[in-house]
């Protein structure tokens, strides 16, 4: 078995739009009511995916999701009477950002030694609530050697799950068994707190994980009342490294000291407040990074330009790279599009550990089918999208039609 982490990027689908949908997410709130561009927003997703496989690293894809979505139209009783933000829901491209696809746990950390993928639910936003079912459905396809992988329905929608975003994965190689953390808010505050406990509990015991490498750790509130809306806005890790703001956790010490307990290799690099603010950090989306292990060994952070751009932010990464810390290389990318909407290099990918030999090949890219991909979306993808335009059926058949070529393209017609 070649067991290596493979980053599954989703594919910006033809609707994306900036309809301000997400409470909590001050991004979105922004920029909510401006023009989109899908086409480039697409393309972008795909150079940042090119990019990853230029550094040597396994990639993979997921497809947009069938928009505007006829079942949820359905479900809602759509007669045209309905409340905008309900066909805007119908309309979002939200499934771009599969860090909220499912939680992922690999094979060296199950009961049953295979790989455990949960749909996340995503409750509390009721554009995201709708994805889940297509998003199963096809992550059964992509993982369907149930020798290697078991895909889990997401948990009752009663404990709000968002997938990913919220787990992180600690360990001294991809391949060995890991120390699963999950990360949940508590209500309260001002803005939702999407991951519940009990949720996060739930797929735990559906991933026969040990609880003796299992932590659930409380989400600071301060951070989600400053727009950390999931917990990958203020911490990301990567086998022994966890890189994270000095305020992302309700109880950092407490934290560190029990990571530190069940895996004695780990390296915690805390960026503190007084160098980057927690407003900088959300505005930046420093901590929205794929921390990869480059085939070296050694640690790459997969930043949005955004980062690079901000001037405290810049200035300790400056100083990070002139020390002797574990993350030896910054590489920013540009996802603007996604960005405007809350959604950086790590949101726009779900990692899974796993032999890309036991995946249906059909879900993972190389530089052919990268270009195939591509020219789809040039030839189909809207140029713009402005707010009074979604809803227009022209523009449904347009958007539906764009995704069936993809689909014809990469031969995944049964997702139609
Ligand atoms: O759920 N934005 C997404 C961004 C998700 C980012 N993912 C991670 N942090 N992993 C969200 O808030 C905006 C859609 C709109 O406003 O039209 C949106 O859904």
């Amino acid at each position: 078995m070649n067991i290596t982490e493979i980053n599954f990027d989703g594919i910006i689908g033809p609707s994306h739009n900036y309809a301000g949908l997400s409470l909590g997410n001050l991004a979105s709130a922004i920029h909510a009511g401006d023009a989109a561009y899908p086409r480039a927003a697409a393309l972008q997703g795909l150079a940042k995916m090119r990019h990853n496989l230029a550094l040597g690293l396994a990639q993979g894809f997921l497809v947009p999701l069938p928009r505007p979505n006829p079942v949820f139209l359905a479900a809602i009783g759509a007669d045209g009477s309905e409340n905008p933000r309900l066909t805007a829901a119908a309309w979002s491209a939200s499934a771009m950002w599969t860090a909220n696809a499912a939680t992922v746990s690999p094979a060296a950390d199950t009961g049953d030694g295979r790989c455990h993928l949960t749909g996340a639910n995503l409750v509390t936003m009721p554009h995201r609530s709708q994805e889940w079912p297509d998003t199963v459905r096809q992550l059964r396809l992509a993982f369907a050697d149930q020798r290697h992988f078991a895909v889990h329905d997401a948990v009752p929608p009663c404990f709000g799950d968002e997938g990913a975003a919220n787990h992180m994965r600690m360990s001294t190689s991809h391949a060995a068994p890991g120390l699963e953390i999950f990360v949940y808010g508590t209500s309260g505050g001002a803005f939702p707190a999407r991951q519940h406990v009990e949720a996060s509990r739930a797929v735990a015991r559906l991933h026969g994980l040990d609880p003796a490498r299992t932590l659930f750790v409380e989400q600071n509130p301060a951070a989600i009342a400053a727009g950390a809306f999931h917990n990958d806005v203020v911490a990301v890790a990567n086998e022994r490294v966890l890189f994270t703001h000095e305020l992302a956790f309700a109880d950092p010490a407490g934290t560190y000291a029990a990571i530190r307990e069940r895996l004695p290799e780990a390296e915690i690099v805390v960026v503190p407040t007084a160098d980057v603010s927690l407003a900088d950090a959300i505005q930046s989306y420093l901590f929205n990074a794929q921390l990869l292990t480059l085939p070296g060994g050694a640690m790459a952070l997969v930043i949005p330009t955004e980062a690079w751009e901000h001037g405290r932010v810049r200035a300790w990464l400056d100083r990070m790279l002139a020390g002797n810390g574990p993350i030896r290389r910054v590489l920013p990318v540009d996802v603007r599009q996604s960005m405007a909407n809350g959604g950086g290099p790590a949101c726009l990918r779900l990692r899974v550990v796993a032999d890309p030999a036991t995946i249906d090949p059909r879900f993972l890219l190389d530089g052919a089918k990268a270009a195939r991909i591509e020219a789809v979306i040039a030839e189909h993808w809207p140029e713009s999208i402005n707010p009074g335009e979604v809803g227009s059926t022209e523009l449904a058949e347009r958007v539906t039609a764009a995704r069936i070529a993809l689909l014809r393209a990469l031969d995944l017609t049964e997702l139609a």
